[in-house]
This record gives structure tokens, C-alpha cells and sequence, in this order.
């Protein structure tokens, strides 16, 4: 039985998942899943990245939106509005506001959200073993000019001298201002306090293989690795370790991981993710057919590369990515 232990953000990390599943049927799978997108909203915790793994591998997830659950109904995000009750732009439905009740009364009866995590995943049944990172609470924030998070041109000195920066909630960069505005910063609140969920470190110790599928290197998977001891485990880990290139044509297939890299000054292309992650964490990287130039460079810095492509058009082009990521693996142990 082969054990993969795969780091994962949302909705690349949960895509890529099904295709592994379908690659690896046999294979043990150990999910590590970002926390650091949590929020708490109405009272309520809400955890995008483990609820969107559990939704896509649990057969409930929106397809096109690869957040929130198909079928959904905005009910009490409507009557919410009506009292005037804020914030208005994250998008909570009826049925995932379930989800976040279950969590909720769970956390506040004293379980860890490791605890909770496994029964919520009792109802969806992933076929993966879905581990938060860190039972401890770790809340990304991003640093931006205090003018565009007020909309611009609110007065102030304009928020282009230092002073003018705030950070804000990792929800409301991405959901609200839709990354538009420069981000300087990325802190993941908390992380240096946190430790790694029971049974993390056993699972990156015992792993055959380790995956960084093409989710987020700074926000997901760099805050999965910000958590003390977690980074340890998986370059102490006798497993390979290969990563997928999130960036095609030096761009993120979704989402903005080009603006979270260019605040911590990494440039967005597969070739500079590669050695942002370095040789002693990656002992292997895939890019796309179009950045094989990249694949010299990658092999330079110490790290095994092939171009392979990695579109997730569907269920078959998944399972080839994660075929070749497996291949690749077994590449780096029999060197
Ligand atoms: N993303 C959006 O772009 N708009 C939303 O209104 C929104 C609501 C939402 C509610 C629950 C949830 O679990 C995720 C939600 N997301 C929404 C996606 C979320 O921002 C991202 O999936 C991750 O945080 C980043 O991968």
C-alpha cells in the first residue's frame, strides 16, 4: 500500500486530488490542507481550503466555481443584507452555512478542528485522510496601501508613503478587492505559535511519496510549510518529494498566486517557483510543454524536471499529472 502525502490549498490542490485518486487507487492518501484562508464570520468558522477539499473529493462541490456547494441557495446571506449586516461580499450559502454551524458547535464543545475535520469528512467520505495543518488558529493577512482597501481616493496621504499600508484579512484581498491592488506583504498571522496537527508529522515521516500539487506556493502551500516543524518533517522525510507547477506561461492557471509571489519578490514563472521551494524541500518539479525551456535552469538549481502538460481540462488529463508526478518520484529514489 503505497503511502502519498500531498499538500494542499483549495481549489488546484482539490482538482489535482481527484485525479490522484484516480491515478492511485490503491494508494493510501493523506491530505495536508491549508488553514490559513479561515475566517470567522457571524460567529461562524469557516474554512475554505479543507471544506472545498472535502466538497470536490466528497462529490458536493460547485464545478465552475470549485468553492461552495452545488445546488446552493443565498437565503440568509439575503436576509443577513437586509438587516444591514456586513460583511456582504463573501458569499456564504445556505447549505455551507451547515457545514460551518456543525464546525462551529463542535470547536466551541472543545474538539479540534482536526476532530471536526474528521467528522464533517464522515458525511462526504473524500477516499482521502484530510488533515488540517495546525489545530491552532492561523489566519493569513496581506499588506496592501491603506488607500486602495478603502476604494481609492478616500483623502489620507494617499497610501503611497509607508505609513499608508494596512494589512487585511486574506478573504478580503482576494473576495473584496479581487487582488487588484499590489500586495507588499503576506503574514500568516499565528503560524509561529502553531504546531502541526496530530498525526501531520507521523504522515510526512512515513510517506513514500510527498506531492505539492499546483496550488498556491505562497498562500497555501508556503503557509502549510510556515508552521513550525511541518517544513522539518518534509525534508527530513526519506520520501520524494515532487511538486507541480502551478504557473503555465508564466501565469497562474487561477486565482493570483502572481500577486502573492511578486510581495514576497519571486518572479511568476515556473523556473523561479521551483527554486523559490529549493533543492533541499524538491527533489522533483513538473512544468508545462510551453515553459520546457525552464527545464535546464530547474535541473541546475538541483531540482529533477520534466515537461509534462499540466492542464486540469478533466478527470483523464488529472490522472496523467499525477501519473507523472508518481513517475517522477520513483525517478528520484532509483537516483
Ligand atoms: N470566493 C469568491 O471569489 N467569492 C466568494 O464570495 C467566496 C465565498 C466563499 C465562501 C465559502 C468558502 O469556503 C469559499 C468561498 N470563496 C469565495 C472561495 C475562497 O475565497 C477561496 O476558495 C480560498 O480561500 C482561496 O483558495
Amino acid at each position: 500500500m503505497q503511502r502519498i502525502v500531498v499538500l494542499a490549498g483549495g481549489i488546484g490542490g482539490a482538482r489535482f486530488l481527484r485525479g490522484l485518486k484516480a491515478a492511485a487507487p490503491e494508494a493510501e492518501i493523506t491530505v495536508i490542507g491549508n488553514t490559513g484562508d479561515d475566517i470567522h464570520l457571524f460567529g461562524l468558522k469557516i474554512c475554505p481550503d479543507l471544506d472545498t477539499l472535502m466538497y470536490t473529493l466528497g462529490g458536493g462541490i460547485h464545478e465552475e466555481q470549485g468553492w461552495g456547494r452545488a445546488g446552493e441557495t443565498f437565503a440568509v446571506k439575503e436576509e443577513l443584507a437586509a438587516y444591514g449586516m456586513g460583511p456582504q461580499w463573501f458569499g456564504l450559502g445556505d447549505r455551507d452555512i451547515a457545514t460551518h454551524l456543525v464546525r462551529t458547535r463542535m470547536l466551541a464543545a472543545g474538539y479540534p478542528l482536526s476532530a471536526v475535520t474528521e467528522a464533517l469528512c464522515a458525511r462526504w467520505r473524500p477516499g482521502v485522510r484530510l488533515l488540517p495543518m495546525t489545530d491552532d488558529r492561523v489566519e493569513t493577512h496581506v499588506v496592501i496601501d491603506a488607500a486602495a482597501a478603502d476604494g481609492g481616493g478616500s483623502g489620507g496621504d494617499g497610501g503611497d508613503g509607508e505609513g499608508g499600508r494596512r494589512a487585511v484579512h486574506f478573504q478580503e484581498y482576494w473576495v473584496r478587492l479581487r487582488a487588484r491592488v499590489p500586495a507588499h506583504g503576506i503574514v500568516p498571522v499565528g503560524a509561529e505559535a502553531a504546531s502541526p496537527a496530530p498525526g501531520v508529522s507521523e504522515a510526512l515521516a512515513a510517506a513514500d511519496v510527498i506531492l505539492f500539487p499546483p496550488s498556491n506556493p505562497v498562500v497555501s502551500i508556503g503557509t502549510i510549510l510556515a508552521v513550525p516543524g511541518i517544513r522539518e518533517a518534509v525534508t527530513g522525510s526519506a520520501a520524494p518529494v515532487v511538486g507541480l507547477s502551478p504557473l503555465i506561461g508564466g501565469a497562474p492557471v487561477r486565482g493570483m498566486a502572481d500577486k502573492v509571489l511578486a510581495a514576497i519578490g519571486v518572479a511568476a514563472d515556473a523556473a523561479s517557483v521551483a527554486r523559490h521551494y529549493g533543492p533541499e524541500l524538491l527533489d522533483g518539479w513538473l512544468v508545462a510543454p510551453q515553459d520546457a525551456d525552464a527545464v535546464p535552469e530547474v535541473e541546475k538549481a538541483g531540482i529533477r524536471c520534466r515537461a509534462v502538460p499540466l492542464l486540469m481540462t478533466g478527470q483523464e488529463a488529472t490522472a496523467a499529472m499525477a501519473r507523472e508526478a508518481l513517475a517522477l518520484a520513483e525517478e528520484v529514489r532509483a537516483a
